[in-house]
Formats: C-alpha cells, sequence, structure tokens
C-alpha cells in the first residue's frame, strides 16, 4: 500500500534524527562527556523507525541496549535522552540510568535493557497483560541476534504462541554479537524458519528498507491486534559503529563495512522520495538543518542542567514494599 506523503517524509525525518543523535553523542562520547558504555546504531535506522511509525501511541516496546534508535522513534524526548546519557538530573532516570536503562510509560515504551535477550519476557509479559486486561494494544519487541540465540527468546515466544499474545518479536540482525559473526554460532541462516517450532509466521526482510519494516511490522501488528498470536521478523541490517564507542573493531574488514554503507537506509530512501517528488535537495536540506538543531538544543539543555546531588544516590534503587 502507497503511503500518504506526509508519512513518507515523517519515516524519512525519523531516519535522520537517529542518525544525527547517534553520530552526536558518538563525538560527545569521545570528549568524555558522556560517561559509560555507549552502543550506537548507527547504520540501522531502518528498523526502529519502519517498525515504531508501523505503531499506535498505545502499543508498547521493548528495547535492547542499542536502544536510542527504537526510543526516538517511539516518540521518546531527546533533550531528556541526552541529559540521561550525560548523567543529569533532567534526564529520563534523573541522570542514573544511563543510555541503557531509558523508559517512557507515557508512550509505551517498557525499557532499554542491559541484559542481553531480557526485553522478550518482558514483551511477552506485557503480552499477558493485554490479553487479561482485554485492552487493544500490542507489543513490539526489539532484540538483536545474538539474543535469538538465548533461552529467553524460545521460552518467550513459546509462551506467547501457546497463548496467542499480541506480540511482534522483531529481531535485528546486524550480523555481529560483540565481535562473534553469527556463522561461527549458529548453523541456519534461516531465522525466520524457527518460527516453525512455535508455528507462528516468520519472514525475513531488508532491514535497510523502511518502507518494507513498515509493512511487514503492520501487517503483523494488526494481525496480532485482531487477536491470531504473534509473530517472528528478522530485518537484515548492519551497524556500522562498533559494538560499543571506542571498539578496536579488529574482528571486521572495512570492505564489509564499505559494501553496507552503500545500502544506507537513509540515501536509499531519499531516493526514492527524490523520484517521487515527495523531497527537494532544498526542502531536504531544511529537514535536516531543523533536527541538528533539535539535537544542537538537547546537548545545550544537557550540558547546561545540574547533576543530581549526591544525598538522592540510593533513591528511586529500591522499592518501597507496602
Ligand atoms: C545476558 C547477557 N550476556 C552477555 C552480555 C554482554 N553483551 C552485551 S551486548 C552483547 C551482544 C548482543 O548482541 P545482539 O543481541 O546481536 O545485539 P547487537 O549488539 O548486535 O545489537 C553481549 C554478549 C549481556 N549484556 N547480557
Amino acid at each position: 500500500m502507497e503511503l500518504a506523503k506526509e508519512k513518507m517524509l515523517e519515516l524519512y525525518r525519523t531516519m535522520f534524527k537517529i542518525r544525527e543523535f547517534e553520530e552526536t553523542v558518538a563525538v560527545l562520547f569521545r570528549q568524555g562527556k558522556i560517561p559509560g558504555w555507549l552502543h550506537c546504531c548507527t547504520g540501522q535506522e531502518a528498523v526502529a523507525t519502519g517498525a515504531c511509525a508501523a505503531l499506535r501511541k498505545g502499543d508498547y516496546i521493548t528495547s535492547t541496549h542499542r536502544g536510542h534508535g527504537h526510543l526516538i522513534a517511539k516518540g521518546a524526548d531527546v533533550k531528556k535522552m541526552m541529559a540521561e546519557l550525560f548523567g543529569k538530573k533532567t534526564g529520563y532516570n534523573k541522570g542514573k540510568g544511563g543510555s541503557m536503562h531509558i523508559a517512557d510509560f507515557s508512550i509505551g515504551i517498557l525499557g532499554a535493557n542491559g541484559v542481553v535477550g531480557a526485553g522478550i519476557p518482558i514483551a511477552t509479559g506485557a503480552g499477558i497483560s493485554i490479553k487479561r486486561k482485554k485492552e487493544d494494544r500490542v507489543v513490539l519487541c526489539f532484540f538483536g541476534e545474538g539474543a535469538g540465540n538465548r533461552g529467553t527468546f524460545h521460552e518467550g515466544i513459546n509462551l506467547a504462541s501457546t497463548w496467542n499474545l499480541a506480540v511482534v518479536y522483531l529481531m535485528e540482525n546486524n550480523l555481529y554479537a560483540v565481535s562473534t559473526h553469527q556463522s561461527r554460532v549458529q548453523k541456519t541462516t534461516d531465522i525466520a524458519a524457527r518460527a516453525g517450532a512455535y508455528d507462528i509466521p516468520g519472514i525475513s526482510v531488508d532491514g535497510n528498507d523502511v518502507l518494507a519494516v513498515y509493512n511487514t511490522v503492520k501487517r503483523f501488528a494488526e494481525r496480532a491486534r485482531r487477536g491470531e498470536g504473534p509473530a517472528l521478523i528478522e530485518c537484515r541490517t548492519y551497524r556500522w559503529h562498533g559494538h560499543y564507542e571506542g571498539d578496536p573493531l579488529n574482528y571486521r574488514s572495512t570492505e564489509e563495512l564499505e559494501e553496507w554503507k552503500k545500502k544506507d537506509p537513509i540515501s536509499r530512501f531519499k531516493k526514492v522520495l527524490l523520484m517521487k517528488n515527495i523531497l527537494s535537495e532544498e526542502r531536504d536540506r531544511q529537514i535536516k538543518d531543523e533536527l541538528k538543531n533539535k539535537i544542537a538544543m538537547a546537548i545545550k539543555f544537557a550540558e547546561e542542567s545540574p547533576y543530581p546531588e549526591k544525598e538522592g544516590a540510593l533513591q528511586d534503587v529500591f522499592c518501597e514494599l507496602v
């Protein structure tokens, strides 16, 4: 189905916003302004963007350690994200959680997650809550191909299939789990075939094609919303940066990276938009300037925000039992 012009432009804007966020925080990290660890998703923007655009505001997502793109695409506030990355009090977790622990329940973001594969049972659990409360929502569960080899993948999907839960499991296959190529830990390359073990639909799509991701997620999210149960989608993509910022990257070749850069999801989609006269070079510049400005404002906000007081270090850590 052909999307409306505004929706197409929105996809383009979101992908660029993610790219700008990631490229900027990578520099800030090298400058020592962001503490801790940083896992960027540059190159994978089409997955987060296409998938979240296929959801409704009330739908849930679960994310990963490489979650900035998922959060931005689901509508997170980049100012609060940036402040969190800086460790500032105005951040999503008052600066005490950092990049891998951002959540915003008000817009269905059930959390990034530093534990690989841990979002899968959370998504299944959210699916159970939707079913019990008879709500009109679906859950979209993002995880990497590394996580797909954990027990949580099989346990989570098995239960969702048996109980017919409204969860779409989306594997972002960027080929590497830290430095380990998928082929070293997994014989099959046909991830979608695993869905057969749970008697649910499984499909692999080009994860650098935002429209392919959008259409596929839309189809299976609507199917789940109708009560027809979960699905497994594999999106094939590639991360341009290292596993973490500072990764020596001695496990893959620059030729491989260059090949994937030719499939850049943003410039590919720009060509489509230009061809359809939805975008002009001038409008493209305007969009990029607006979004660069938005990210620059987020940095200003983060830089000008205070650090949390040391007296509050143990607040929000343990929950009060009533
Ligand atoms: C349970 C667990 N095991 C190991 C780690 C260390 N670790 C962090 S990220 C990662 C690789 C994850 O790969 P994948 O799921 O493919 O996601 P990607 O990094 O490619 O986005 C590993 C092993 C962890 N955080 N949690």
